[in-house]
């Protein structure tokens, strides 16, 4: 016969034999987001950051049953702090994903750890091409540097433009542009005539934009990353290329919506090519820039657009695997996926798993607000990475 115990006891394994896949499907989906918040790219850090946020509070914090959680880390741009963040993320927070990555060499240290943990990477800002390349789990929201500077030398040589000299940062998304920048343009019957090269690290630009300027050629192409724009602008003004008939052009990164405001009416009428501008005209733009501008209260620049399609893309992948966090599910999930994003439609190419996009060349123009913006009048659709495109 069966005690009141018994009866207690069998009722409370009953129970918790009922409760524990229950609290398992509780969960929180954890997101270890690296971001430099502090340093020198910090800019990359808050815009994407904010994004984050943004997403979160228009779209809830639960996904097919599944809370979700985001750690922010602040790796200040170190990449061995990237790594030793992505690893406490993994093994104390078990997180179910990582994502950020402000630098390409911060990319680079933490995918292994994503390639041991099994889990997806998520690239929201990092650009030279052989990041996704680097585990079977990394999907990149971001863009990389061939991907409009191939099209944009390709423009520059229908300009009329004979020889260029190219400007980059010397590390490796410069090096991806300058050498995409070179093979494109001179196969279009231009000439490269030199390639420098600035220190990543408290770059002084003068002495490099003064040899361009010696070396007289049609037009300058410039790249330098998010945050360093403002002071590559100032100098180059004080060098007086324009005066000296040198065409400046640059990738969207000089003149990006954070800092483009900063630069003066010097850079009025200039030409840049990249992937998203605050004033891409669109339905999806329009209230994208609205929400972020009442919730961060400044305006969102390429990084915080690569920060908000990351959490779609992730949001997205859950609901298809009804929230399962298997990390080779979630990447499935992520191939192939297309929508309409603030910059224009974009789709994750199964193969590669990087974004595609389309490009657009843009000329700096004052708004009807009174500030400075990249006003969009071209655009090259759905581009594809050419470097991994070229290795088919
Ligand atoms: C990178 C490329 C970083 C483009 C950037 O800003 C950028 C990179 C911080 O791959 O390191 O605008």
């Amino acid at each position: 016969m069966l005690t009141r115990r018994c009866v207690a006891l069998a009722l409370c394994a009953a129970a918790s034999a009922l409760a524990a896949p229950a609290a398992r499907a509780q969960e929180p989906f954890r997101i270890g987001l690296i971001l430099p918040m502090t340093g020198p790219n910090s800019a990359t850090g808050r815009h994407i950051d904010a994004a984050v946020k943004l997403y979160m509070s228009q779209n809830g914090d639960t996904v097919a049953g599944r809370k979700i959680e985001v750690i922010v880390k602040d790796d200040t741009g170190a990449a061995d702090l990237t790594k030793r963040l992505a690893q406490e993320l993994v093994v104390n927070d078990k997180a179910n994903a990582i994502a950020g990555f402000g630098l390409t060499p911060l990319a680079l240290a933490a995918a292994p750890v994503a390639t041991q943990a099994k889990i997806p990477m998520l690239v929201l800002a990092a650009g030279t091409a052989i990041i996704t390349e680097q585990s079977p789990f990394i999907v990149r929201t971001s863009f990389t540097l061939p991907q409009y500077t191939v099209p944009f030398a390709e423009w520059i040589a229908k300009q009329g433009s004979r020889t260029v000299v190219t400007l980059v940062s010397d590390y490796a998304p410069g090096l991806d542009s300058a050498k995409a920048f070179k093979e494109t343009f001179e196969k279009a019957g231009g000439k490269v005539l030199d390639e420098l090269r600035a220190p990543l690290r408290s770059p002084d630009f003068s002495p490099f934009l003064q040899k361009a300027r010696d070396l007289k050629p049609d037009a300058l192409f410039i790249f330098v990353p998010n945050g360093q724009g403002a002071q590559m602008m100032k100098q180059a003004a004080e060098r007086e290329l324009e005066k000296a008939g040198i065409k400046i052009y640059a990738t969207g990164d000089v003149t990006d919506d954070d800092s483009l405001n900063e630069m003066g009416d010097g850079v009025l009428g200039m030409i840049t090519a990249h992937h998203y501008s605050a004033a891409h005209k669109s339905p999806e733009n329009e209230a994208f820039v609205k929400a972020f501008k009442a919730q961060a209260k400044f305006r969102p620049s390429f990084m915080a657009v690569g920060g908000y399609d990351g959490m779609r893309l992730i949001y997205e992948a859950l609901k298809k695997t009804n929230g399962a966090s298997d990390g080779a599910a979630l990447v499935e999930a992520m191939k192939g996926m297309s929508w309409t994003s603030p910059r224009g439609p974009i789709s994750i190419d199964p193969r590669t798993r990087d974004i595609v996009q389309n490009v657009y060349i843009r000329k700096i123009e004052r708004g009807a607000d009174g500030e400075l913006y990249n006003m969009e009048f071209e655009t090259i659709p759905n581009v594809k990475d050419p470097v991994k495109e070229a290795k088919k």
